[in-house]
């Protein structure tokens, strides 16, 4: 039988486990990144594990999400990373140097390789035909030990494209179709391929504003072949020996296919707030429009830019409108500036923000009370701008400038006739922001710096035969880790000071959970379906289990969450019956018995203390998963094996 383009990745990775969709395989992985929100926490896992260097092709620590503070606690990480990077033979792209999707695409990725990364939109590098997956801290502290990557076989989407986009309609739309088709739930355990004659007239940055929104669709990844288009992107970054070709099998079996016709594909918008939550730009006509930015690793390319600034050029940005640009990377900002266009931009009053994630995360530029924002990102969670009550809207850049221009919601179509945007043939190339590691001779007299925000890794229990314990937080459907941990830059600075991040646990559903989570010693957490989705980050387990949470109970997980839970020793289970979600309440006392027994037949019972009703709860754990919960987590088992 013919193989998907992931399928023959798959393949040449495979370590251990067989390729039927649902089973446990481990796949050996060639490149990590990391960025700075994550990072800390990973090094410090890297560094438990004792060993002198990473052992993949290359790994890259970039610092783009927490780049300006005031305050000690930014500098001292940074200064962590560099320093353990540099020990460890890690390549460490430095502040101000780009996103790390953008910049690893620009220069590191390669077709046909597999690449992790400690963020959740790390399917970027899908554009270029790699399969690359998000990943905890923990698990991509384990890859760069040498340690495989477990995942589910996920089952094969296609996505076939027909037609090409009509002017004014951009990659960003096609990526608002799928989450509008599929839902924020629609890819969970699937591989999104994306072929079809429409994909010869996208380009490797469009295909990778695709592939990181692919994230919003809870999917493992998503990926392009790798083809003419890759090979000429790959030839003006100056790596043309990077390149292999790369296409799917013609008789390749997928588990489903969905058709879009370019052609008939319309500006669109996702309203608040989740990324599927998309209408047409036209049906909010009018709406009044506060805030537009643009940028993040969905929308930062120089592509994106020169369009902004072609649309922005001899206009003037509205005085009820405030609008950041931040392109994606140092060589973006560079070629910008070089072209004449950065003028353009700038002239049109839109202000210039740094080379990093910013307001995509909540780091600077939240919206005024009650605002309406327009954000080219690729996330619209509540709160997550850092305005509690704002309305996040997520837009191509094209109706991101048609905003700015009008101060309402309007379709970009409007804006009259779109310039041509001519694209170098040549990227320039200074990778003088990205720090080499030392050689290996000499790395063993580096010194590692480590500040005094770097508080301990937290030390989690190990899964016992039974456990009772009161029910600490009931919370609904689609829950996602800006709201059991939220970032943000009051938050931000303390990814790795684990106790003082604690207090923010779960803030955005209800502030009095950190005080009593503590005060019950050990809880449990029940959530409806997708809990956990959004980000890779580990500290959304991690923090949870420093404050008692043993187990979490729900009725479907996303993925890199769930196994965040288990790599922190906290039980994952869920419903056999949906329905059963109702009958529990904030403080019922619950009790959990014969567990190891219930692992191993894959359904545990539960009965209920409080109102003494008893509920089956499954539990599809692997043998490697059951030890690692019986062990306390993944650097506890790690260590015992
Ligand atoms: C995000 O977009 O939510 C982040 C911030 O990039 C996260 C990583 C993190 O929380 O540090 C992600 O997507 O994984
Ligand atoms: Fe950074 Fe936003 Fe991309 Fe996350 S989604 S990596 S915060 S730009």
């Amino acid at each position: 039988m013919g193989l998907t383009i992931a399928q023959k990745i798959i393949k040449n990775h495979l370590i251990s486990g067989d390729m039927t969709v649902g089973s446990e395989i481990a796949l050996k992985i060639d490149q990590t990144l990391t960025q700075d929100a994550t990072g800390t926490m990973a090094y410090l896992e890297f560094e438990t594990m004792g060993l002198k260097r990473v052992k993949t092709e290359k790994s890259v620590a970039y610092i783009d999400h927490n780049t300006l503070q005031s305050g000690f606690e930014n500098a001292d990480d940074h200064r962590y990373i560099q320093s353990v990077a540099k020990k460890h033979g890690i390549y460490f792209s430095r502040p101000g140097n780009g996103i790390c999707h953008q910049v690893q695409l620009e220069r590191f990725g390669i077709p046909g390789k597999t690449l992790i990364g400690s963020d959740s939109h790390t399917p970027t590098g899908g554009g270029i035909g790699m399969l690359a997956m998000g990943a905890g801290g923990l698990d991509v502290a384990v890859a760069m030990g040498g340690g495989a990557y477990y995942i589910t076989m996920p089952k094969m989407y296609k996505v076939n494209l027909t037609g090409k986009l009509k002017p004014f309609v951009s990659a960003k739309d096609i990526s608002l179709e799928i989450l509008r088709i599929l839902s924020v739930k629609g890819g969970v355990g699937a591989i999104i391929e994306w072929g079809g004659e429409g994909i010869k007239t996208l380009s490797v940055p469009e295909r990778a504003t695709i592939t990181n929104m692919g994230t919003e669709l809870g999917a493992t990844t998503s990926i392009f072949p790798s083809d003419e288009i890759t090979r000429q992107f790959l030839k003006a970054q100056g790596r043309e020996n990077d390149y292999i070709p790369l296409s799917s099998d013609p008789d390749a079996k997928y588990d489903k296919i969905i058709d879009i016709n370019l052609d008939t594909l319309v500006p669109l918008i996702a309203c608040p707030h989740s990324p599927d939550n998309v209408v047409e730009v036209a049906s909010l006509k009018g709406t009044k429009v506060d805030q537009v930015c643009v940028g993040s690793c969905t929308n930062s390319s120089l592509l994106d830019m020169l369009k902004v600034a072609a649309l922005l050029k001899g206009k003037t940005v509205l005085p009820s409108v405030s609008m950041s640009v931040s392109p994606g990377s140092k060589q973006v900002l560079t070629m910008l500036s070089d072209c004449g266009a950065l003028s353009d931009i700038l002239a049109s009053g839109a202000r210039l923000l740094e080379c990093a994630c910013g307001p995509c995360i909540g780091m600077g530029f939240s919206p005024n009370s009650a605002g309406v924002s327009l954000r080219t990102f690729n996330r619209n969670f509540e709160g997550r701008s850092g305005t509690a009550d704002a309305g996040v809207y997520l837009v191509s850049p094209e109706t991101a400038v048609a905003a700015a221009l009008t101060g309402e919601i309007t379709d970009p179509r409007l804006l009259g006739e779109m310039p041509e945007i001519k694209m170098p043939e040549k990227f320039k190339i200074n990778d003088t922001a990205v720090l080499d590691p030392e050689c290996e001779e000499k790395s063993g007299d580096l010194e590692i710096l480590r500040g005094p925000n770097i508080k301990p890794f937290p030390t989690s229990k190990k899964v016992l035969d039974s456990l009772s314990a009161e029910i600490s937080l009931k919370v609904g459907d689609n829950i996602t880790t800006d709201h059991i941990m939220p970032a943000g830059a009051k938050i931000l600075p303390y990814r790795s000071n684990i106790p003082h991040l604690s207090q923010f646990c779960f803030g955005v559903c209800d502030k009095s959970f950190p005080e009593r989570a503590k005060a019950l010693g050990e809880s449990i957490v029940i959530g409806g379906a997708n809990y956990g989705q959004g980000s890779s980050r580990e500290h959304a387990a991690l923090v949870p289990m420093y404050l008692g949470v043993r187990c979490v109970i729900t009725k479907s997980f996303a993925r890199i969450h769930v196994a965040n839970l288990i790599n922190a020793g906290i039980m994952p289970l869920t419903f056999k019956n949906p329905d059963d979600y109702d009958t529990l309440n904030q403080g019922d006392k619950l009790s959990l018995t014969d567990i190891y027994n219930g692992m191993d037949k894959g359904e545990i019972t539960l009965k209920n203390e409080t109102n003494g009703k008893e509920i089956t709860l499954v539990c599809n754990f692997t043998e490697r998963q059951k030890a690692i919960l019986k062990a306390g987590g993944l650097l506890a088992y790690t260590k015992e094996n």
